[in-house]
């Protein structure tokens, strides 16, 4: 469909798939599985993509990249900092993550929540076909579904929550919880990472709207008089499974591997790889290495823990004071066991490219991946797909939406100190035949259930929701 009669597939994202950068074409690619598998399908549909290109007050003319029709969404300076480093990141992420920090409740940031929910949602509106498929993306956007309707009734809507949606004790703490209840519900089809999310949004519904929700989903009589079913369900997001594995059998994979073999010794390697976030655990795995060390139980002249941290949100004051006290950590066990020639803590924070992220995971004898509370957990998935001998271990926190498929992986609670050092010491030690079994059973999942698989299966349900 063309740009004149509009597109019959709109994904809305908060950031565009491409990032303006100084390059011929005036953008680079943004990195992700998510954006593989929805680029593909874009594409596939000859779909538009609406979202922030990143830009303070850039323009909002669309431009087409990656073959891709992309929309972008302008944001001023006070934008940024209210809508998302404020209620996005300063109040809904910490919310729907258990409030492992505070959450800021603030007049003003929800404000320009709403101000830029309208926006995106006119966006969508003004470049989506009559009747046509718009699939909204987490929680940047949750005003967005309902915003849509009340312009287009005629739109088939999807929402998917990448994060966790929290129990409703939790939720209540958030003064304007029914409006983004009732925003959400402006989709046909609302999707979570679990099971678990998807009944504590019902209940949220529930509680805070008085719905009557029945089997996996509510009916509800829109503004205007129209009585819709709305259905509410887990998908759990995969990885481009078949993709990682592909790049990590080529040659250049296998040189970049070596080259950290050579730079790293004959130490058995533990990996962690995360954005610098306080979800992720990355202060557990530091406090349980730092403790297997002190009481022997590892040697660090054995055994190397390789910290990759990507920054990010670093306008937040949490996020920075969360760097500073892993910074810290990192700094103390080094200096207690680091020898002139090694130390046992890498800690790489940046951003690291694809390809050595792929050789990382294929050398890494252990992957450490302990959130407090993750949605999914992609890189959990990333590191089983890229082991293609099934040697490995997992060791993978229960909070994570990952751990309700990877259950052959060593499941630990983060909370639990001692359980998560018992968890690695087994890891390090684990014969290589039983590394295989149950590397075997998650490669298994893994493939099966992809990201394409994800995307497919959200869209086909979508698309037979009923009108
Ligand atoms: P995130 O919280 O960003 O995603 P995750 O699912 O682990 O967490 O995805 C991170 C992605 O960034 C992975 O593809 C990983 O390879 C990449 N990455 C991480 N650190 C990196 C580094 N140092 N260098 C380069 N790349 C790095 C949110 C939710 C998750 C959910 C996803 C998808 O919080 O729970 O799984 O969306 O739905």
């Amino acid at each position: 469909m063309s740009a004149d009669e509009g597109f019959g597939l709109v994904v809305v994202a908060n950031r565009l798939p491409v990032e303006r950068a100084d390059t011929p074409q005036g953008w680079v690619r943004a990195p992700g599985g998510l954006v593989t598998a929805l680029t593909t399908v874009v594409r596939r549909t000859e779909g538009a993509w609406v979202g922030w290109d990143g830009s303070i007050d850039g323009g909002s003319s669309p431009f087409t990249a990656a073959g891709m029709h992309l929309v972008p969404v302008p944001m001023s300076q006070a934008e940024v900092t209210d809508f998302y480093d404020g209620f996005a990141n300063a109040t809904l992420w910490p919310l729907f993550h258990d409030v492992i920090v505070k959450p800021q409740y603030h007049r003003q940031t929800w404000a320009a929540y709403r101000a830029v929910n309208e926006r995106f949602a006119a966006q969508a509106a003004a470049v989506a076909a009559p009747g046509a498929t718009v699939w909204v993306h987490d929680y940047q956007l949750t005003l967005v579904p309902g915003l849509l309707r009340a312009r287009r009734p005629d739109l088939t809507i999807g929402f998917f929550n990448h994060i966790p949606f929290p129990p409703y004790e939790i939720f209540a703490q958030l003064p304007w919880g029914s409006v983004v209840i009732a925003g959400l519900l402006g989709a046909d089809l609302l999707g979570f990472q679990r099971p678990q999310d998807a009944s504590n949004f019902l209940r949220a519904c529930r509680r805070s709207l008085g719905a009557r929700t029945s089997g996996h989903g509510l009916d509800r009589v829109d503004p205007d008089g129209r009585r819709r079913r709305i259905r509410v369900r887990a998908y759990p997001i995969g990885v481009d499974a078949p993709g990682l594995e592909a790049q990590v059998r080529q040659e250049s994979t296998s040189r970049r591997v070596a080259e950290f073999r050579e730079q790293l010794g004959d130490r058995r390697i533990i990996l962690g790889v995360d954005r610098l976030d306080y979800t992720k655990g990355i202060s557990v795995r530091l406090r349980a290495m730092d403790e297997l060390f002190a009481e022997g139980r590892l040697d660090p002249d054995d055994v190397v823990f390789v910290q990759v941290a990507t920054p990010t949100r670093e306008r937040v004051d949490a996020y920075r004071e969360m760097r500073d006290a892993i910074e810290l950590a990192v700094g103390r066990v080094n200096g207690r066991y680091a020898t002139l020639s090694s130390a046992p803590i890498v800690y790489l924070h940046s951003t690291m490219g694809l390809p050595d992220l792929l050789a990382l995971y294929r050398i890494a004898d252990v992957m450490l991946v302990t959130p407090l509370r993750d949605g999914m957990n992609l890189v959990a998935k990333e590191y089983v797909a890229c082991r293609i001998d099934d040697s490995g271990v997992l060791v993978l926190s229960r909070f994570t939406g990952a751990a309700d498929t990877l259950t052959k992986a060593l499941l630990v609670n983060p909370h639990d100190i001692e359980g998560v050092k018992d968890a690695i010491i087994q890891a390090v030690g684990m014969p290589l035949r039983e590394q295989r079994a149950r590397m075997r059973a998650l490669r298994r999942e893994v493939r099966i259930h992809d990201v394409q698989s994800w995307a497919e299966g959200f869209l086909a349900d979508l698309a037979a929701s009923p009108s």
